[in-house]
């Protein structure tokens, strides 16, 4: 039976456009999204239409929603990067893949259609050290580091003269002495020196738009795509990381099991803007057809250099399972929940010895320099329920994690700590302030967590609630779940809803943290809502088609998108309308509206006073 072709989104957003600013420093163009808005009408008001200023958002669609750029699935994006990472002058192009498995791959030849794996990647010159955290150390403002100022700063100097100090030095945002008053590159770079951000960023995924992942700048927020045991077409494949990202994925974790992993992962990288994380002893299991006690570090570091020549961006890799850890979990109500987590636990029994990637740190961390790939320590200890959250095993993980972070930093690699789980809102707090503590800064990446246990089907609301707090107490990047978590693979609308839960748990923390032009969005939004400019409220909205379509439901005729009501509270009780009512009989009256306010309640009170002073009557 012939399948049908899968199409790629991209549609771009309604009323909007891919604009492009450069750079001062380097010939970077950061791709952001311009939404244009329509006037505002008020009548009574002088000057009938007031125009409004287009708003320009943080976009991750990459080339996908910019109509001028061809794309073929089968050659992959434009290399944004190539220029910049081969004009440092510390790499070198290696004639073939240097993993003898990637060799046996390619002489098998074309064992799924689509891309050809012929690459010649990049790898650094004997002797040089190609991570951002290295040049960052040296005080090398890197493009990459100019892209991110650019794209992280939007309103932030216009909002910083406006609002600070009142909002900004709040006692309840997490930002405190740290709060830039403008996003620069230098500012970029001190974070990243610092080890307090990263920016993963293979040299061999040229293709990825720049982005930083640190608690001083926009809470990021990562999907998960892959685990489908038969794939179809590069273009099913390529559809799920661009659907992703339309959203607004940060980056995306190709978590691919099954046959096929490289040339799924060849065909994910080659077309996807964001960075591509992975969990690399995912794939070194299927080389030992899933045996856990038959892995090696021989098969895992091979794996490694694979997947770093191909271009992953970063690794989870759970060296923090220790053997002296594992009898800790013995008591839990649901045991090692993380994958990585338990195939490594049950290496370290079998063979009564310490996990291999602890013992191998240093030459994990040798390989992952040579590339610019960062650590995302994994959390191999989380816990899997609220009966187990903040408890010794998982603690006791977090402290090695501040251990290795060390060890990768002597290195210059880059490094963030992931992160529960399953812990309820009191517990939240602690998991952060212990991070902070045990790992020096590094960024803390977190899944969720969900804050209780009882709502299978609805686990992207669960840990919705716990993502938005722990992003408000610093964590950096969130790991999305989906409506299905715990339940299947999630299809496209899991993966949707996945996604703008999580924009919604970021944006919020971004506005709790104090991160200077968050609010702009907000701002207006809430100006179209009050206006009913019905059209700019469902084209400032995270997700535009629900928002219109829910709209419609209820009032799908044209005249509806004028109308100063919505079908909620009707004509006669919305309280903006009658708001609206209020000012321009304040305006015609040449009166002080707080005055008119005043006059109608005593009025309203009277007639209340008079009716007999029941509520119900
Ligand atoms: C994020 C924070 N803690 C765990 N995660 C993500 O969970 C991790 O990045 C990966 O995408 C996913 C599965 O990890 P395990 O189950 O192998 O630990
Ligand atoms: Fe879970």
């Amino acid at each position: 039976m012939q399948k049908q072709p899968v199409a790629i989104s991209r549609t771009p957003f309604p009323a909007s456009e891919k604009i492009y600013v450069s750079g001062t420093l380097h010939p970077v163009k950061v791709a952001m999204r311009k939404i244009t808005l329509t006037d505002t009408r008020i009548h009574g008001r002088k000057g009938d239409a007031v125009p409004n200023e287009p708003v320009i958002v943080y976009d991750t669609s990459g080339p996908y929603t910019d109509p001028s750029v061809d794309i073929d699935v089968t050659r992959g994006l434009p290399r944004l990067r190539e220029s910049w990472i081969t004009g440092r002058g510390d790499v070198e192009q290696l004639p073939q893949y240097t993993s003898p498995y990637v060799r046996q791959l390619q002489q098998k030849g074309d064992n799924m259609p689509g891309m050809s794996i012929t690459a010649q990647p990049l790898r650094a010159l004997p002797g040089k050290n190609v991570t951002q955290l290295y040049y960052a150390q040296q005080g090398i403002i890197t493009p990459e580091m100019e892209y991110i100022a650019i794209r992280e700063n939007q309103y932030a100097e216009k909002y910083y003269q406006e609002n600070s100090p009142l909002w900004h030095q709040h006692p309840g945002n997490s930002m405190g002495a740290n709060i830039p008053k403008l996003i620069t590159p230098e500012f970029v770079r001190q974070e990243i020196a610092a080890g307090r951000a990263i920016i993963p960023a293979n040299i061999n995924h040229p293709e990825s738009e720049p982005m930083i992942i640190g608690r001083n700048f926009l809470v990021k927020i990562n999907a998960n795509i892959g685990n489908s045991a038969v794939t179809s077409s590069i273009e099913e494949e390529v559809e799920k990381a661009v659907w992703s990202c339309r959203w607004g994925a940060d980056t995306i974790m190709d978590l691919s099991t099954g046959k096929n992993i490289h040339e799924t992962r060849e065909w994910i990288i080659r077309n996807a803007p964001v960075p591509i994380g992975t969990v690399p002893i995912y794939q070194a299991l299927e080389k030992v057809n899933g045996k856990a006690e038959d892995l090696s570090w021989e098969i895992f570091r091979d794996t490694l250099i694979e997947q770093a020549e191909q271009g992953v961006d970063y690794f989870t890799i759970h060296a923090g399972v220790l053997l002296r850890y594992i009898p800790l979990t013995a008591k839990r109500t649901t045991g090692i929940v993380s994958r990585g987590g338990s195939i490594m636990a049950k290496w370290c029994l079998a063979h009564h010895k310490e996990n291999f990637l602890y013992t191998h740190f240093e030459e994990i961390c040798e390989i992952m320099k040579a590339y610019d790939v960062s650590f995302s320590l994994g959390d191999g200890l989380r816990p899997g329920s609220i009966a187990d959250a903040n408890d010794a095993a998982q603690f006791a993980e977090l402290e090695t994690l501040g251990e290795l972070t060390k060890i990768a930093w002597k290195h210059h690699v880059q490094v963030m700590i992931e992160g529960p789980g399953h812990v309820p809102m009191h517990l939240i707090k602690e998991n952060m302030d212990k991070q902070l503590e045990h790992c020096h800064e590094a960024p803390f990446y977190t899944l969720g967590p969900l804050t209780t246990d009882i709502a299978p089907g609805y686990d992207h609301i669960t840990s919705g609630i716990g993502a938005a707090m722990i992003g408000w107490f610093g964590t950096a990047m969130l790991c999305y779940v989906t409506p299905k978590e715990h339940l299947g693979l999630p299809n496209k609308e899991d993966v949707r809803q996945g996604v703008i839960t999580y924009k919604i748990a970021a944006h919020a923390a971004d506005l709790a943290k104090g991160h200077p032009g968050a609010q702009h969005r907000d701002n207006a939004l809430s100006k179209a809502r009050f206006e009913f400019r019905w059209e700019d409220q469902f084209n400032l909205s995270l997700d535009p088609e629900t928002a219109r379509s829910y709209h419609d439901e209820t009032l799908p005729a044209e005249g509806a998108k004028i109308a100063h009501f919505c079908s909620m509270c009707g004509p006669n009780f919305c309280s903006m309308k009658i708001t609206q009512e209020v000012r321009d009989f304040a305006a015609r009256e040449g009166l002080d509206e707080a005055a008119v306010l005043e006059a109608g309640m005593q009025d309203k009170a009277r007639s209340f006073a008079e009716q007999g002073g029941e509520i119900y009557q």
